[in-house]
């Protein structure tokens, strides 16, 4: 990760009072398991003479006390953030967004999902209850090409009923999957045989269209990816990645997983690589790019008459934009929501926090 970014946030914590309270307390009780109370104790003199001769218009012996605490909270603080980021990538049960490959009968590209709840690592040691499509969060990619016959068979294990909604699929009436107008619902128990032919090419979604606020917050989401017939030649790329933005009932999340155990996108010097964002939260979230730039190429799967460049994309809620990057400056790259309060907190980086590993 850069600096740059880490000074950025540390500076806004450090701003904010209550955070700083509440750091301060936290901070005495993993300096004590980190042994830095113990290193402190063992130098106090040599550690305020640094503090002092670094802090301009501190002249009273009496303050060397106080600036030997605020060096060793601020010890301790990097403490944190540092284990946090060395964490990255940390290993978790479960991975969502996983290629769902179809059966085929009679030339239909059938895919079928079973919904129910289950328990969800969201980040090491923390497991939320998530509702999931085939046990993962987000549910299964569902890749078809344009003009494909596809079937969605669902199978409904939960304790409510539910429905699918193919949001941004330009397909007929009835298969819209909107309860009390185009179908009723699916109840506990009961399957549900959806089946279109795949109109318009781009990067689409699923998720449940009933009591949504509350059943694509704990997850019933995923991808529905649509390969156009004739690619444009910028979309000829090494590497496709797909990023599904939440903030529902597992926190801020990429891919259904929170920093330091969201996955990097790793690419090679020189390599051309294609990322699908998608929000299936109710915030925006503008996810920041350190160290290149972005072509957004589709807004939603229509091609943008005239690509634009950009290092920061605003994502609302519902929004797919497709971007194209040149990895040409290679490193690790923080990439990040930059909404501060969904990246970093006191203690370090959390949430819609990944990298982008350009290795030469
Ligand atoms: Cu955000």
């Amino acid at each position: 990760m850069s600096d740059s970014s880490l000074t950025d946030s540390n500076i806004a914590v450090l701003e904010q009072p209550t955070s700083r309270r509440r750091f301060l307390r936290d901070a005495s009780v993993t300096a004590l398991v980190a042994g830095v109370a113990t290193a402190c104790k063992a130098a106090p003199a040599q550690r305020a003479r640094t503090a002092v001769a670094t802090m301009p218009g501190v002249t009273q012996a009496g303050d060397v006390a106080g600036a030997a605490a605020i060096r060793a909270a601020a010890d301790a603080m990097d403490a944190m953030h540092e284990a946090r980021m060395k964490a990255f990538p940390a290993k978790t049960a479960g991975k969502g967004c996983q290629v769902l490959d179809p059966r085929i009968e009679d030339g239909v590209k059938v895919f079928e999902l079973t919904a129910r709840k289950i328990k969800w690592e969201t980040e090491p040691g923390t497991i939320v209850d998530a509702w999931a499509y085939n046990g993962q969060v987000p549910g299964p990619q569902l890749r078809v090409r344009e003009g494909d016959r596809v079937r969605i068979v669902l199978h409904n294990q939960l304790p409510e009923s539910t429905s699918i909604h193919f949001h941004g699929l330009e397909i007929p009436n009835a298969q819209d999957g909107v309860p009390f107008v185009t179908q009723p619902p699916i109840k506990p128990g009961q399957s549900y045989t959806y089946e279109f032919t795949a109109a318009n090419s781009g990067s689409h979604m699923y998720h449940s269209h009933h009591d949504s606020t509350k059943q694509v917050g704990l997850g019933l989401l995923g991808a529905f990816i649509v390969a156009p017939k004739q690619p444009m030649a910028i979309e000829r790329v090494d590497k496709d990645f797909v990023l599904i933005l939440n903030d529902g009932m597992g926190g801020y999340t990429l891919n259904g997983k929170s920093f330091p155990a969201t996955e990097p996108l790793v690419a090679k010097l020189g390599d051309r690589i294609r990322i699908r964002f998608m929000n299936e939260g109710t915030m925006i979230h503008p996810m920041h790019l350190h160290g290149m730039h972005m072509t957004i190429i589709t807004k939603d799967g229509w091609p943008l008459p005239a690509p634009y460049r950009c290092d920061t994309l605003n994502v609302a809620p519902g929004d797919r934009w497709d971007a194209i990057i040149e990895c040409n400056n290679p490193g690790t790259w923080a990439f990040h929501c930059h909404i501060l309060p969904h990246a970093e907190s006191d203690h370090g980086m959390f949430g819609m926090v990944t990298a982008l590993v350009v290795q030469q």
